[in-house]
């Protein structure tokens, strides 16, 4: 459904019914608490969006960079090709990161702060070193440029470069294996969708593993997993529709599952083997999209409705793992009961062996949670004719008009959605460890002094402390996307969600923190929340 038909179609069915939305937007009193000791703080890239250098020192072309060179793919043309040239400057972004983390105890600071109290300077007399961890992205047909076979040495060196860089600054890899940049010769030969993909992806990972393994503490597999499939035309970031569109009615469950082929491959945990084998300190990892559904109402059936877009959007590949090693039974029926009204002869989902459901469960260390906005969702039952995933959930989706937006039209502002999000993975999904892979917030401007950055992070980072602190939950990590504007997919340049301005009219693409750098460094020191932190002092009463 585009834009326009969403709206008329969301006026239409707020004028027909006087439902009471459940998610007005309201102010929380913050908690002022701090993290448990040794929580991870990072920021996030992926390759395409940052390096540019798309057809230099070898590298193969990816699905992207075949994708944006159509026209009118992209907003005004955008490309990839040069971006934040982050090839050639990755040092900028090393430097960058380093800000996010200052150098710790400076005595004679410590003796002024005891003095004058002030903040600027507590910054730097923190006491203890708060590790600073950078998830990028390797680009797989800059290490591979026909996807498989022979290892281009140039792009190897790229990424042994910025770990060395990123290790000299104290600052973690966490290591992306896939960010949406498939090489364009694997697309040719059937992408995602051609069986064969689980060994050459084992091919990849191998060679990083080998590559880059004893540096890199915090392995993630596929990011998004669910954007890999068709469906992702209909939001903002989209990847190339290519041919999957011609026969995703059969393949959209199963070609967010490469690793997971119903042939009789054991691809996941040979990796894990290989995961093992490589480094002792790594973890393997599974990054789930998702966003938090609100009922929008108080009835049953809109409840049923919000439960379903969660198993929809996470259970899909969150149960498999951490649940019972199989889809959640609310999708299987739906489907199932779907397929038949439709004439199919089985289920358009296809069922896991019990062999897979063995070896699929459990074969994550911790669950990435990518997560950036909340929805309201009302039972709405589709069209039988209409085969698809969105179809198949009977469900239809909007924002409340109280929530603030952001430069994205499919993100708007609902922190409170984060702290539920957290405690229904929880009890769902046996209270895996989680790390928050991507959160952050856009804007059209990429001014400095962006209050509304500040304002997201502020309250989404708080919504995890009090997941943590009031409900218990297990979470190690927060990844603020991103570290810096970027080449935003189809939004071009035009949705920012950098802490750090590029100017990307300047050859030599300058980063400059905004207020939002800032203040996240700030609560990266402290661990947490205080109340004489900037622009944390505000007297909300419940
Ligand atoms: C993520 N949604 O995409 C991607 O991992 C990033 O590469 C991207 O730059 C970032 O978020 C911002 O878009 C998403 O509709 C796109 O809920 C859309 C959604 C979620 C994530």
């Amino acid at each position: 459904m585009n834009v326009s038909t969403k709206w008329i179609s969301w006026l239409l069915m707020m004028s027909l019914s006087n439902r009471v939305t459940l998610g007005i937007y309201v102010d929380e009193p913050l908690l002022y608490d701090t993290f448990p000791p040794g929580f991870v703080w990072s920021s996030a890239t992926s390759a395409h969006q940052i390096e540019g250098a798309w057809n230099v020192d070898g590298k193969g072309p990816s699905i992207w960079d075949t994708y944006t060179s159509q026209p009118g793919i992209v907003a005004e043309g955008a490309t990839g090709q040069t971006a934040c040239n982050s090839y050639y400057f990755y040092q900028k972004d090393v430097d960058a990161l380093k800000s996010l983390n200052a150098e710790p105890l400076v005595v004679v600071a410590f003796v002024v702060v005891l003095i004058y109290d002030d903040v600027s300077l507590v910054v730097y007399c923190a006491g203890t070193i708060q590790v600073s961890h950078y998830r990028f992205s390797i680009s797989w047909p800059r290490v591979l440029p026909n996807g498989i076979g022979q290892v281009n040495q140039p792009g190897v060196d790229y990424y042994k470069n910025l770990i060395a860089a990123l290790k000299v600054a104290n600052i973690q890899p966490m290591v992306t294996l896939y960010h949406w940049d498939l090489p364009q010769a694997l697309e040719d030969m059937g992408g995602w969708l051609n069986a064969s993909v689980a060994d050459w992806f084992e091919e990849y990972a191998r060679l990083c593993f080998t590559q880059f393994g004893d540096d890199v503490r915090y392995g993630l597999g596929v990011s998004a997993p669910d954007f890999l499939s068709p469906f992702n035309i209909v939001v903002a970031a989209a990847a190339p529709p290519s041919p999957y569109s011609q026969i995703w009615t059969w393949n959209v469950y199963l070609s967010s599952w490469p690793q997971f082929d119903p042939s009789p491959r054991q691809s996941l945990p040979t990796l894990r083997i290989n995961f093992q084998t490589y480094s002792t300190r790594k973890s393997w990892n599974r990054l789930l999209n998702i966003n938090w559904f609100f009922p929008g109402s108080d009835q049953i059936a809109d409840a049923d409705a919000a439960e379903r877009a969660l198993q929809f959007m996470g259970g899909w590949f969150a149960n498999p793992i951490f649940g019972s090693g199989d889809y959640p039974s609310i999708m299987k029926l739906k489907i199932g009961e779907k397929s038949a009204q439709q004439g199919f002869n089985q289920s358009r989902l296809p069922e896991f062996t019990a062999e897979q459901k063995l070896l699929v469960k459990s074969s994550a260390d911790f669950l990435g949670i990518n997560h950036y906005t909340s929805l309201l969702t009302v039972n709405r039952p589709s069209d039988i004719n209409d085969i698809s995933y969105e179809s198949d959930q009977d469900l239809y989706s909007y924002y409340d008009p109280s929530w603030y937006g952001s430069g994205s039209p499919w993100l708007k502002i609902t922190p409170f959605g984060l702290r539920n999000l957290l405690v229904w993975l929880r009890d769902k999904f046996n209270d895996p460890e989680m790390i928050i892979t991507e959160n952050g917030c856009s804007d059209t401007a990429g001014n400095l002094d962006d209050m509304l950055r500040i304002y997201y992070y502020k309250h989404y980072i708080n919504n995890v402390l009090k997941a943590i602190k009031i409900d218990g939950v297990n979470v190690t990590g927060y990844t603020a996307w991103a570290l810096m504007d970027n080449f935003e997919w189809r939004a071009g340049y035009n949705e920012k969600f950098g802490l750090f301005n590029v100017d990307f009219s300047s050859p030599d693409l300058p980063r400059t923190a905004k207020a939002s750098a800032r203040y996240l460094a700030q609560i990266i020191r402290d661990n947490g929340f205080r109340t004489n932190q900037p622009c944390n002092n505000y007297p909300i009463s419940k």
